[in-house]
């Protein structure tokens, strides 16, 4: 049981938000068996976002990312499951949704590098996972809990 409860965060931004695309973004990782542990939909405020991007200070795009993120609501979660932050971030696809292939969230739901629909952990950057879900949540809006379906989902899971 215990490789199976890597965490990761992930947001449908403010583009993917308006363009009512919430519940397809939630629906992609329920059905790949990764479990949902927490969730909130919020508005961004400017320290939030400049936080989260805080790698990013120095690039010219940056100004623009956070006025971006602070521009409506967004919704952040936290899914679980096996090796979750990679698996998560091969479903997203690349950066730029104009060469993310069909099949991934941005392949799929759109077009242009600065509404690119969602946010999750770069699987890349040891730690990024935890970072982000430290920022994002406190301990006490995470829920742990059994998913019925676990043992369907993983062969070494017990019924
Ligand atoms: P990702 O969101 O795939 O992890 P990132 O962490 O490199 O990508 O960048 C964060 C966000 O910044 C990205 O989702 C969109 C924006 N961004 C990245 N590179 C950009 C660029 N060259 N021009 C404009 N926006 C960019
Ligand atoms: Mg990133």
């Amino acid at each position: 049981m215990s490789h199976h409860d890597e965490r990761t965060f992930v947001m449908v931004k403010p583009d993917g938000v308006q363009r009512g695309l919430i519940g397809e973004v939630v629906s992609r990782f329920e059905d790949r068996g990764l479990k949902l542990v927490g969730g909130k939909f919020m508005q961004v405020d400017e320290e939030l976002a400049r936080e989260h991007y805080a790698e990013l200070s120095e690039q010219p795009f940056f100004e623009g990312l956070v006025e971006f993120i602070t521009s409506g609501p967004v919704f952040a979660m936290v899914w679980e499951g096996a090796d979750a932050t990679a698996q998560v971030r091969s479903m997203v696809g690349e950066t730029d949704p104009a060469e993310s292939p069909p099949g991934t969230i941005r392949g799929d739901l759109g077009l242009d590098l600065g509404h690119n629909v969602i946010h999750a952990s770069d699987h890349e950057e040891e730690g990024a996972n935890v970072r982000e879900i430290d920022l994002w949540f406190d301990d006490d809006e995470l829920v742990d809990y059994g998913l019925d379906t676990a043992a369907w989902v993983y062969e070494d899971e017990d019924h």
